[in-house]
């Protein structure tokens, strides 16, 4: 037995009962992958995790990777190194890859499914066995030498990282200073040190390539700056040979990780300083030999940004499943009903407030699934259109729009409810290194920090999902529960309670898109709208959970007549979480609706020595 317990038969009911993903396998693009492969797939990925991949994870948060200032290298522990062969060798990473580079043509949904469950095992493992995948950006982006970078990528399954942030340059990420110079054979050398990058430095792969950003100069019309001027560069640990990959072993780049972080979590993951060109020059090459960093990056950073949010959703549900199977067991005081003080004692399930945290995580773990593959969703549409050469345009906004509610909503759900809810239910044993929750606690923090915060993706969805985008996709969201709305469904109550939340939502919306619009005669009235969009990330969040969920709940409903055993349990309590979520969150939003609109400036006009 280790720490993470899955769900798959939530899994396989989000994605063929409720999403109907039926209707994307076994055809088009994944005419290989049919239904029955698909779950055969999520089954064998399950076990891997559960009696392989699981255990170094706990493992390797108490025995960290080993930091040698002499060498400037990290050094792996054992149990991670001997999981991440496993992964490596089982060739499931491939669902993640497209047939030209080696993988298996797999729909999104499929790939968040199955990638769930090493997030929820081993998060840090997906990170370092990430190589590949970044080698699909590489690939896509490339010109033909960059191609071949990307199928050594592949086939030597190299690590790989993607490199923002410095000390100087974190959120804004264009106040970066590392500096790119071009050489006369058309390389580049990279100079400066960045900060916080996850896998700068392991010793499980013969070479790490970093996709770096950097500023380019003493080239006339690139280089400005912000992030237009940043370009992506790829910059090898080990220079190698470019026809055959073969690693020269004795050609060390001039990239070094020049420290390890301490951190609250993800201990295993190494955080590492690395510094460009320091006494030796850090050779690389432009990506596509084109100036288009911030571009390419982001392609890097979408990816990440829904991965992050899987991460947190599968932590939340291993959290969750912990926690039910302690409070069954546990024995603690009688049941209310029952107060005399010889009463026989009861397991804390019987106790209301325990009941009321089981359906909170419950209903919240479920609810993030959910919105985790109904965005991959419009991922598979995107998929099926490039497959077919053309361009789905409203599934890459709708895509876009969820993106940062998937990012930001799911981690800080995850984090909370792991915090206040999952380790609760152990009691003080919730504090104790013996059962998982407390490593899940700090490891899923960092979820709501790196891959940009909660402020960021806030930010993100209102002004640039929103605004810019002229509320197209929102547009197209909304009309998709309007339409569900005015349908008719066994779940009257929580029908009626999701309509009002709509309104509070478009309300919301519609106030801070107003104050945007007289922000010419009104410019503090920007703050107005600064002050709510972590406010409106968080509410749209609730709102498309709690459709999402009433969907799924009567779906469960429909099927609970006929239903026996385990299976009627099961559809028992995908009702109760739709009912559970919509009556305890949605009602707050009209509250959260009243706050936004009574928003004044006094915040923004408090001197700063007043705080
Ligand atoms: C990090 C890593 O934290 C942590 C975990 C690592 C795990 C790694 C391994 C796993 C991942 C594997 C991935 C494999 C790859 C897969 C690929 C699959 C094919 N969407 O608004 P502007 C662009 S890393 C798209 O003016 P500012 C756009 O080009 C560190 N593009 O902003 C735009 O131009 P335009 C993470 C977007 O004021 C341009 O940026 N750090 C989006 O210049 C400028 O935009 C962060 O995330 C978007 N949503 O810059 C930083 N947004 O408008 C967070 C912008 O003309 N900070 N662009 O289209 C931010 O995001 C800032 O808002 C900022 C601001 C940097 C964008
Ligand atoms: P800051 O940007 O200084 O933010 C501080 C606070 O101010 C935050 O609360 C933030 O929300 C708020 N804030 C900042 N600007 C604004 C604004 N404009 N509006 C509203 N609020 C704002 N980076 C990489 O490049 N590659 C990696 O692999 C990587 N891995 C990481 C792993 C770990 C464990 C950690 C801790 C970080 C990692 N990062 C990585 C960096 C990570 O992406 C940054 O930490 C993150 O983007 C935030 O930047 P910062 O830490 O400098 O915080």
């Amino acid at each position: 037995m280790t720490h993470f317990k899955s769900n798959l038969r939530d899994i396989t009911f989000d994605l063929f009962e409720v999403l109907d993903r039926d209707s994307v396998l076994g055809t088009g693009p994944a005419e290989d992958m049919d239904r029955e492969t698909a779950e055969a797939v999520l089954t064998e990925m399950e076990h891997l995790c559960a009696t392989r991949l699981a255990e170094p994870y706990a493992e390797g948060d108490r025995n960290p990777p080993i930091y040698d200032p002499q060498t400037r290298s990290v050094t792996m522990p054992e149990s991670t190194k001997s999981a991440f062969k496993q992964y490596m060798d089982s060739d499931w990473w491939r669902l993640e890859l497209p047939e030209e580079l080696g993988g298996q043509d797999t729909p999104p949904s499929l790939r968040w499914a199955a990638m769930e469950q090493i997030l929820g095992a081993n998060p840090a493992l997906y990170m370092y066995s990430a190589g590949p995948k970044f080698a699909q950006v590489v690939h896509v982006n490339g010109t033909e030498r960059d191609k071949k970078i990307a199928q050594h990528m592949v086939n030597r399954q190299w690590g790989a990282t993607m490199i923002l942030t410095e000390p100087d340059a974190g959120s804004d990420v264009g106040a970066g200073r590392t500096r790119a110079t071009l050489q006369a054979d058309g390389t580049w050398h990279i100079e400066g040190v960045k900060r916080f990058i996850t896998s700068g430095d392991q010793d499980m792969t013969e070479n790490i390539m970093h996709l770096v950003l950097a500023r380019p100069s003493g080239v006339e019309g690139v280089g400005g700056p912000g992030t237009k001027g940043l370009s992506l560069f790829l910059v090898p640990k080990y220079m190698f040979d470019l026809e055959t990959g073969e690693v020269f072993t004795d050609q060390r780049n001039g990239v070094y990780a020049t420290n390890v972080e301490k951190k609250m979590g993800l201990k295993v993951s190494a955080t590492c300083e690395m510094t460009f060109g320091d006494g030796q020059p850090a050779v690389g090459w432009l990506l596509g030999e084109v100036h288009e960093g911030i571009v390419q990056m982001f392609q890097v950073i979408e990816h990440a940004r829904m991965m992050v949010g899987t991460k947190a959703m599968a932590t939340l549900s291993t959290g969750y499943l912990n926690a039910l199977e302690y409070a069954k067991q546990r024995v603690q005081g009688a049941d209310m009903l029952t107060p005399a003080k010889d009463a026989p004692r009861v397991t804390i399930t019987h106790h209301p407030d325990v009941r009321r945290s089981l359906l909170t995580q419950k209903s919240t773990a479920e609810a993030l699934r959910l919105l985790v593959l109904f965005t991959a969703t419009f991922q598979d549409r995107v998929w099926i259109a490039e497959s077919e050469g053309r361009r789905d345009e409203e599934a890459e906004g709708v895509n876009d729009l969820l993106l940062p509610i998937v990012k930001g909503y799911c981690s800080e759900r995850a984090w909370t409810t792991l915090g206040t809810e999952s380790l609760q239910t152990f009691g003080g044993s919730g504090f104790l290194q013996e059962y998982p929750i407390e490593q899940y606690v700090r490891d899923a923090k960092i979820d709501t920090l790196y891959e940009g915060t909660t402020a960021i993706q806030g930010q993100d969805l209102f002004f640039r999902k929103i605004i810019k985008d002229q509320g197209r996709a929102i547009g197209v969201l909304s009309k998709q529960i309007e339409e569900f709305l005015t349908g008719a469904g066994p779940l009257t109550r929580e029908r009626e309670l999701l309509g009002r939340a709509a309104q509070d939502v478009a309300q919301m919306i519609g106030t801070l898109t107003q104050l945007m619009m007289g922000a010419g005669e009104q410019p503090k009235d920007v703050y107005r709208v600064g002050l709510n969009t972590s406010r409106v990330l968080m509410a749209l969040g609730d709102l498309v959970c709690a459709w999402l969920l009433v969907r799924a709940g009567e779906v469960a409903s429909q099927r609970l007549e006929g239903a026996s055993g385990d299976e009627r349990d099961f559809l028992a309590g995908k009702v109760a979480s739709a009912q559970w979520f919509c009556s305890t969150r949605l009602p707050q939003l009209t509250a959260e609706r009243k706050m936004l609109e009574s928003t004044t400036l006094d915040a923004m006009e408090l001197p700063e020595s007043a705080f």
